[in-house]
């Protein structure tokens, strides 16, 4: 019997992004469902009783919730291709404490950019470049994160390249300029077709932020 693997998704969600690249690098056919976050479908509520957020990955109708265990939970299930987590115990603590402050860091201020205005914009970019300036240092030389090979922590943040366009749109800066090496790194990444199918268009994005400004009175 084949395995029956859905992602219930949202397009712009830079943590759907990771399981999607996770899925095609381990090269699993599986259902994409598209949620209306508005009008969350039986299924999420069901499926994700305590959080009732995207994405989950439903595999032969058991639930995994939250993006970075989702992706975990992938590399050990689909672990003959594509392993994504080192097996070292040391490395792999330090994967996950990128993919941590991936989250609690880079996201949180990130979506400042579209909730914020005048002086206050100008602090969350200074923090915002801090931030991608962290990052950039732990990318070092090395090709990626996972150093040789696209892994865990790679993963975890390339979604976030198809916001960039939005972030530099709202906060008026470059990303290229502040982190050029971190810029080198998203297009190596973008050449492997797992993450340029995942992401979505760039301009859509901004289409999409824009929207919500607007809802939220910031435009
Ligand atoms: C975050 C998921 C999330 O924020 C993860 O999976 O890593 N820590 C979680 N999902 C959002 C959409 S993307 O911003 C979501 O589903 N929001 C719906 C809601 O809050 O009602």
């Amino acid at each position: 019997m084949g395995d029956e693997v859905i992602l219930l998704d949202f397009w712009p969600s830079m943590f759907g992004m990771r399981l999607r690249i996770a899925l095609a690098e381990k090269e699993v056919k599986y259902e994409y469902r598209e949620e209306d976050l508005r009008n969350k479908s039986e299924l999420l509520l069901k499926m994700n009783p305590v959080h009732k957020k995207i994405p989950v990955l439903i595999h032969n109708g058991k639930p995994v919730c939250e993006s970075t265990l989702a992706v975990e939970y992938i590399d050990g299930v689909w672990k003959d291709k594509a392993p994504l987590l080192p097996s070292d115990p040391y490395e792999k603590s330090q994967a996950k404490f990128w993919a941590d402050y991936i989250d609690k860091k880079l996201y949180e201020i990130s979506r400042k950019t579209w909730t914020t205005k005048g002086e206050e914009l100008e602090a969350v970019v200074k923090e915002l470049i801090g931030c991608l300036k962290v990052l950039e240092g732990a990318l070092g030389d090395k090709p990626y994160f996972g150093g040789e090979s696209f892994g865990f922590v790679d993963v975890s943040l390339i979604g976030f390249y198809s916001w960039f366009s939005t972030w530099e749109s709202f906060g008026h800066f470059s990303v290229e300029a502040e982190c050029p090496k971190l810029i080198a790194w998203a297009k190596r990444c973008m050449e492997k077709e797992s993450v340029s199918k995942s992401l979505p268009d760039s301009h859509k994005v901004l289409e999409f932020a824009q929207m919500l400004r607007e809802k939220l009175g910031i435009a």
